[in-house]
C-alpha cells in the first residue's frame, strides 16, 4: 500500500488554511504544505501543523459513555447511548413541552452539520430553544452589517485586496496570534506603501507592525470612532457626492458625531487628540481604505453600535462598496461564517433567512416537507439559553462547544448545566462540559469526514475525508439520523430527512438556501473541488419561472438549467453557471433602495465601570498556541509547551503597587468570582487594565470573572471589559 495525499483544510480558525494530509499505511498522518490554496499559500500556524495529534486515539473518545448508577461515566454501546438520549429527550418533551428541550451548536460545525442541527431542533424536537456559540463571537458585527448594508458577510472582499488598498484600520484584532498566515497581507500592504493602524489596549504583536497604534481604554471604541468622524467632518474630509448617491441617514449621524468633541473623546478613551488627527490623515489621504474589526470592539454590551460607528466612518468617507475599500469583520471559528447562515441561530432559517418571515418559513417548510405552521418561532440567545438550563429548559443536546470554559460568568453557567435533568454531548474529546453529561457520544472530526465550511471571506470550501475514523466513533450526521429515527413517534420515518452522507445534506441545503441572502444553490461539491472554493451568493440559474422550492429536485438538477434573470450587482457568465461573488456591494448595497444606511449612535459606558472596590479593568482574549476553550489544543504536547497555562498580563506600575514580581500568583476578583494565575509583567498593556487569555479551566479560568451583560441587539456578552480587583495571591 502507498501513502495517500488529500488536499483539505485546517480544523481550527476562520482562515481555513489549505493543507495536504498524507496518510501512511501504518496509520500515521502528516500535514504538509498545500501551495495551491490562495488564502494561506502553504503557510500554517502551529495549531494547524499539529492538528493531527488530536486524531490520535490516545487523547480522544472512542466509545459512547453513559452515567452509571454510581455517578461515573462508563463505556456503553451506541445502541444503549442513543436509546437513552432519545428516551430522555422524548420524555422531557412529553412531560414539559417541546421548549423544555434545548439545543446548543457551534461555529466549528460544518455547514452540513449546522444545517441539520437547526432542522433537527425544529422538525424532530419541535423546540424553539436552539442557539450556538457564534453568539459569543461575531454576532455584533453581523447585526451592524445587516443594519447598514442589508447583508452580513464577514469580509465583503477577498483578503487579496488588502495589500492593494491605501490604509487599513484593524480594530481589536490580533491576527499575529489569531490568524498568523494572514499577517502577510498586512506586511504586503506596507511594502506597497499603504499604512496600518491598530486599535488595541495592548501593544500586541500585531500592533508592533503598525504605523500607528492607538491604545484606548477597553470598551471605548465607540467614542473613538465618533471622535474620528467628528474630525473628518471638521476637516472637510467627507465624500459628499458618495453620501448623496449611495447612503441614507447622514444628517442624524453627522449631528451625533459633532457632539463628540476630540477633547471629550480623549478623556474617555485615553487616545490623544494629535493621535486622533494622525489616524484621520492616514485613513483619508489615500484613494481607498478599509476598516476591519474583530472581537475587541464586538464583544461589548454595545458591540452593535460600536461596529456601526466604524461603518459610519467608512460611509462618510466613501469607503464602502467601492473597489479596494470597505468595512469587514474577521470571523473567528472554522465555520464562523457558514455556521451563522443555515439555521442553528435562534431566529434563523437556512440561507440567512429569518424565522419570523412568512415567505421564508413557507420556502423552508416546503423543502423540509412540513407545514409552515409547525415551525416554532425564535428562541433565546446563547447566554440566555444557558442561563435558563435547569429551570425552563430541562434537557440539552450540545454539539461543538465547551461552555463550562467559554461562557461568560462560567461558574454560574457550570452550576446551571449541573442542574439539568439530562445533558447529552457530542464531542471528539472529553471536554469539561462533556465530563458533566449523562451521555457522551464520540464523533468523527475534520480529517475523517467530508463537509463544507465558509471562511471569513465568504468563500465556501470543501474539506475532504482523508483517513478512516477509529472504530467506535460515528459522525454528527449519523447521530442526528439515528435520533430522528428514535424520536419520530408514530409512523416514524423522520430519519429520511437526516441523511448521513454530507453531500446529500448539502444538496438539500442548496435548495433550502435558494433565493435567500446567503444563496448556495449554484454551489456543488464538484465545483468546490475544481475551483478551490466559491464565494456566496452563488445562485443557481432559475429553472423556468418561480423559485426553487420543490422538495424533490435531484442532485444535478440545479446546475444543468439555463441562465435566469441576474440579480442586481451580481456577475453572470454565459454558461449558465454563476461564478460566485468575491466582492459585494460594488453597484448597490443589499438594502431595498440599494443605499447603505447610516445609523446614528452615541457613546455609552460599559455595563460595569470600575469603582473603589473593583478599580481595574479586565479584558480577555487569545494566545497563538491555544484554541478557544482549549478542549482540542490542550491535548497537544507541542502547544502546551508553548502555552502551558493561564496568566494575568499587568503593567509594571500596577505590579509594583500590588507588590508582585513577574511569575508571582495574582488573584483577579470580580463580582462573579475569583481567578488566580501567574502575573506576567509588561509595558505592553495600559496601567489601568489587566488581560487574561480564556483557554483554560480551573483556578485560572478567565470566564469565572467576565460579565454577561448583553448587547440589546446582538445579545453578545461583554467579554472585553469588566471591573475587577487585583491582588497578590500569597500561598
Ligand atoms: N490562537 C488562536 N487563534 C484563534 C482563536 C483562538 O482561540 N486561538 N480563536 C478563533 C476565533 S473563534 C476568533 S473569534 C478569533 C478572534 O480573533 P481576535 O479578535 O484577533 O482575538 P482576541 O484575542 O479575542 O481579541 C483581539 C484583541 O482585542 C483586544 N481588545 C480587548 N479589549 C478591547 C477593546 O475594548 N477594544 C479594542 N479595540 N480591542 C480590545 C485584545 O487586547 C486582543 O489583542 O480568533 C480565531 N483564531
Ligand atoms: N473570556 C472570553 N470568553 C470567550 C471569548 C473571549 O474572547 N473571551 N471568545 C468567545 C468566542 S469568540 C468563541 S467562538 C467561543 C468559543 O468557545 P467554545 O464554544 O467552547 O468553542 P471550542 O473550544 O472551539 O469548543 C468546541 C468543542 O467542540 C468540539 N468539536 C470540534 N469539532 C467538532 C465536531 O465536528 N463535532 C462535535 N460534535 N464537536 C466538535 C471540540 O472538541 C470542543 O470541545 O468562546 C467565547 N468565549
Ligand atoms: S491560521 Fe487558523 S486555519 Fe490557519 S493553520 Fe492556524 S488555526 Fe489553522
Ligand atoms: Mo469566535
Amino acid at each position: 500500500m502507498q501513502n495517500t495525499v488529500t488536499p483539505t483544510h485546517c480544523p481550527y480558525c476562520a482562515l481555513q488554511c489549505g493543507m495536504n494530509l498524507t496518510s501512511a499505511p501504518d496509520g500515521t498522518v502528516e500535514v504538509s504544505e498545500r501551495a495551491d490554496f490562495p488564502v494561506n499559500r502553504g503557510a500554517l500556524c502551529g495549531k494547524g501543523r499539529t492538528a493531527p495529534a488530536v486524531l490520535s486515539s490516545s487523547v480522544r473518545l472512542t466509545s459512547p459513555l453513559v452515567r452509571s448508577e454510581g455517578g461515573s461515566l462508563v463505556p456503553a454501546s451506541w445502541e444503549e447511548a442513543l436509546g437513552r438520549i432519545a428516551g430522555r429527550l422524548g420524555r422531557t418533551r412529553a412531560e414539559f413541552g417541546a421548549d423544555a428541550v434545548g439545543v446548543f451548536g457551534g461555529g466549528g460545525l460544518t455547514n452540513e452539520k449546522a444545517y441539520s442541527l437547526g432542522k433537527f431542533a425544529r422538525v424532530v424536537l419541535g423546540t424553539s430553544q436552539i442557539d450556538y456559540n457564534g453568539r459569543f463571537c461575531m454576532s455584533s458585527a453581523a447585526a451592524a452589517g445587516g443594519r447598514a448594508f442589508g447583508l452580513d458577510r464577514g469580509l465583503p472582499f477577498p483578503l487579496e485586496d488588502i495589500p492593494k488598498t491605501g490604509c487599513v484600520i484593524l480594530v481589536g484584532s490580533n491576527p499575529a496570534e489569531t490568524m498568523p498566515p494572514s499577517l502577510r497581507y498586512f506586511t504586503e500592504l506596507k511594502e506597497n506603501g499603504g499604512t496600518l493602524i491598530v486599535v488595541d489596549p495592548r501593544r500586541t504583536r500585531t500592533a508592533e507592525q503598525a504605523d500607528l497604534h492607538l491604545a484606548p481604554r477597553p470598551g471605548t471604541d465607540l467614542a473613538l470612532a465618533l471622535g474620528l468622524l467628528h474630525l473628518i467632518v471638521a476637516e472637510g474630509r467627507t465624500d459628499e457626492a458618495y453620501i448623496q448617491e449611495r447612503t441614507t441617514g447622514w444628517e442624524e449621524t453627522r449631528a451625533a458625531a459633532m457632539a463628540h468633541w476630540p477633547e471629550y473623546v480623549e478623556r474617555i478613551t485615553g487616545v490623544s487628540v494629535p493621535q486622533l488627527r494622525e489616524a484621520v490623515r492616514l485613513f483619508c489621504e489615500p484613494e481607498a481604505a478599509m476598516v476591519l474589526t474583530a472581537r475587541g470592539p464586538e464583544q461589548q454590551s454595545k458591540g452593535t453600535d460600536t461596529v456601526g460607528a466604524w461603518i459610519n466612518l467608512c460611509l462618510a468617507t466613501g469607503r464602502a462598496g467601492r473597489p479596494l475599500s470597505g468595512y469587514g469583520c474577521l470571523t473567528g471559528q472554522g465555520n464562523g461564517q457558514g455556521g451563522r447562515e443555515h439555521g442553528q441561530k435562534a431566529d434563523q432559517l437556512p440561507g440567512y433567512r429569518k424565522l419570523t418571515d412568512p415567505a421564508a418559513r413557507a420556502h423552508v417548510a416546503a423543502v423540509w416537507g412540513v407545514a409552515p405552521d409547525s415551525l416554532p418561532g425564535p428562541g433565546r440567545s446563547a447566554y440566555e439559553l444557558l442561563d435558563a438550563l435547569g429551570t425552563d429548559i430541562r434537557a440539552l443536546l450540545l454539539m461543538g462547544s465547551n461552555p463550562v470554559v467559554s461562557a461568560p460568568r462560567a461558574a454560574h453557567i457550570e452550576e446551571r448545566i449541573r442542574s439539568l435533568d439530562f445533558l447529552a454531548v457530542c464531542d471528539v474529546v472529553l471536554s469539561e462540559t462533556a465530563a458533566l453529561a449523562d451521555v457522551v457520544l464520540p464523533v468523527t472530526q475534520w480529517a475523517e469526514e467530508t463537509g463544507t465550511t465558509t471562511n471569513l471571506e465568504g468563500r465556501v470550501l470543501l474539506r475532504r475525508r482523508a483517513i478512516t475514523p477509529p472504530e467506535g466513533v460515528r459522525s454528527d450526521l449519523e447521530v442526528m439520523h439515528e435520533l430522528a429515527a428514535r424520536l419520530g413517534g408514530e409512523g416514524g420515518g423522520l430519519e429520511k430527512g437526516f441523511p448521513v452522507d454530507p453531500e446529500e445534506v448539502f444538496e438539500e441545503l442548496r435548495r433550502a438556501s435558494a433565493g435567500g441572502p446567503a444563496d448556495y444553490s449554484g454551489i456543488t461539491y464538484r465545483r468546490l473541488a475544481e475551483e478551490n472554493g466559491v464565494f456566496w451568493p452563488c445562485p443557481a440559474p432559475a429553472a423556468g419561472p418561480g423559485p426553487l422550492h420543490a422538495a424533490g429536485p435531484e442532485a444535478g438538477a440545479l446546475d444543468t438549467v439555463s441562465d435566469g434573470p441576474a440579480r442586481a450587482g451580481e456577475p453572470r457568465t454565459g454558461t449558465g453557471v454563476h461564478p460566485g461573488t468575491p466582492r459585494l456591494f460594488l453597484d448597490r448595497f443589499a438594502t431595498e433602495d440599494g443605499r447603505a444606511r447610516f445609523v446614528p449612535v452615541s457613546h455609552r459606558a460599559i455595563a460595569e465601570e470600575p469603582d473603589a472596590e473593583y478599580p481595574v479593568l479586565l479584558t480577555t482574549g487569545r494566545v497563538v498556541a491555544q484554541y478557544q476553550s482549549g478542549a482540542q489544543t490542550r491535548r497537544v504536547d507541542e502547544l502546551n509547551a508553548a502555552a502551558p497555562g493561564p496568566f494575568v498580563e499587568l503593567h509594571p506600575r500596577l505590579a509594583e503597587r500590588l507588590g508582585v514580581a513577574d511569575g508571582d500568583p495574582v488573584a483577579v476578583v470580580s463580582r462573579r468570582g475569583r481567578a488566580v494565575a501567574p502575573g506576567r509583567i509588561t509595558t505592553a498593556i495600559r496601567p489601568d487594565t489587566v488581560f487574561m487569555p480564556f483557554h483554560w479551566a480551573g483556578e485560572g479560568r478567565a470566564n469565572t470573572l467576565t460579565n454577561p451583560a448583553l448587547d440589546p441587539i446582538s445579545r453578545m456578552p461583554e467579554f472585553k471589559a469588566c471591573a475587577v480587583r487585583v491582588e497578590a495571591a500569597r500561598p
